[in-house]
């Protein structure tokens, strides 16, 4: 068997870390005779939450599991990991202003990505789920400057996977007969879910998504609000947010950043823009269909046709973005 590879979790002892940790721990990320040592972190608080975590992940008898770290240190949780998934974030509170949760959120990225710079691999892969989570994943870049910036990369796996299940549901065909949704922009209700250069296979045959829905309206009005609003929806029915999908959103995510994305697909995740890239400005977290090679390398697919309609869509979410960034670098003076 290889060596071990580190992957630290942060946010460990929080329900979105209780649906993932046994995914990555049983070989559904990094591969299934991929060993691995798990770091995980929380806040001191919850110390006693994580350790009931760890003591189960020791309980699953786990071949591939070569060890668990609970702390509370970012130092303990980053030293020398191949990967780091930043789940944990600060909560929005009732009465909490948006500004508020932005404040207090760009502080912990900022010490986090100072703990990535001066303890992880140079080569660490840094997946930012936690809210606002392309923010925080700028933050986290800026603050880890010896680490190469697309390195960085913010979670929208989960808005895909339920743009795509609305499409095959749709369409009456598996999920997995849908290919190429896009999600454009923030992991927020600005993304715009973009289904024009998406395919479904159907009887043997791939339409176009228009073709195969033959509802225009639908495809430019619900479909669209029902994926931006859909954390929303969940939340109103479960009192707590998305969970499980969101540990499906991180496996889909990382084991595609990990292995490479299959011939002729591509996947969203949120990178850094170049400022060359769809007209969208320099210096965002800004979620694009992008190629992943098996080296781990990813490429932004270029020279798809952007309509006015998407124009416009894409327009706004990077104008939320732009917002996002300049006001979390005012709180942090930079
Ligand atoms: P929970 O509140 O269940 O867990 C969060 C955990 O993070 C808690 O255990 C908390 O103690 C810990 N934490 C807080 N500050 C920390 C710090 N400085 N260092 C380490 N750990 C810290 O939330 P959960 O439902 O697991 O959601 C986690 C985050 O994911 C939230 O910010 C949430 O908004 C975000 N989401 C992002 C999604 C995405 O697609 N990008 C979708 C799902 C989810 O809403």
């Amino acid at each position: 068997m290889s060596e071990p590879i580190r992957v630290a979790v942060t946010g460990a002892a929080g329900q979105i870390a209780y649906s993932l940790l046994y995914s990555i721990a049983r070989g559904e990320v990094f591969g299934p005779t991929q060993p691995v040592v798990m770091t995980l972190l929380d806040i001191a608080p919850m110390m006693g939450v994580l350790n009931g975590v760890v003591m189960e992940l020791m309980d699953c008898a786990l071949p591939l599991l070569s060890n668990v770290i609970p702390t509370d240190d970012p130092e303990v949780a980053f030293a020398n990991v191949d990967a780091a998934i930043l789940v944990g974030a600060m909560p929005r509170r009732e009465g909490m202003e948006r500004k508020d949760l932005l404040k207090a959120n760009v502080k912990i990225f900022m010490v986090q990505g100072k703990a990535l710079d001066k303890v992880a691999k140079k080569n660490v892969k840094v997946l930012v789920v936690g809210n606002p989570a392309n923010t925080n994943a700028l933050i986290t870049k800026k603050f880890a400057p010896s680490i190469p910036k697309e390195n960085f990369t913010a979670m929208t796996r989960l808005d895909q996977n339920r743009a795509q299940a609305q499409i095959a549901a749709r369409c009456a065909v598996p999920c997995n007969s849908v290919r190429n949704v896009i999600i454009w922009g923030n992991h927020s209700s600005t993304q715009f879910p973009d289904v024009r250069h998406a395919v479904v296979s159907k009887d043997g045959k791939d339409l176009p998504v228009y073709d195969a829905v033959k509802d225009d309206a639908w495809l430019k009005g619900d479909f669209i609000t029902t994926v931006q609003k859909r954390g929303a929806a969940v939340i109103a029915a479960r009192k707590l947010s998305s969970a499980m999908s969101a540990a499906k959103g991180i496996v889909d995510h990382m084991k595609d950043w990990w292995a490479g994305t299959k011939e002729g697909e591509y996947v969203s995740m949120g990178v850094i823009s170049d400022g060359n890239t769809y007209g969208v400005g320099k210096d965002l977290i800004f979620s694009f269909p992008c190629k992943v090679a098996a080296d781990h390398s990813y490429q932004v697919v270029g020279g798809l046709d952007i309509d006015t309609f998407s124009r416009e869509k894409l327009d706004i979410t990077a104008k939320e973005l732009t917002e996002e960034r300049d006001d979390a670098y005012a709180f942090l003076e930079v």
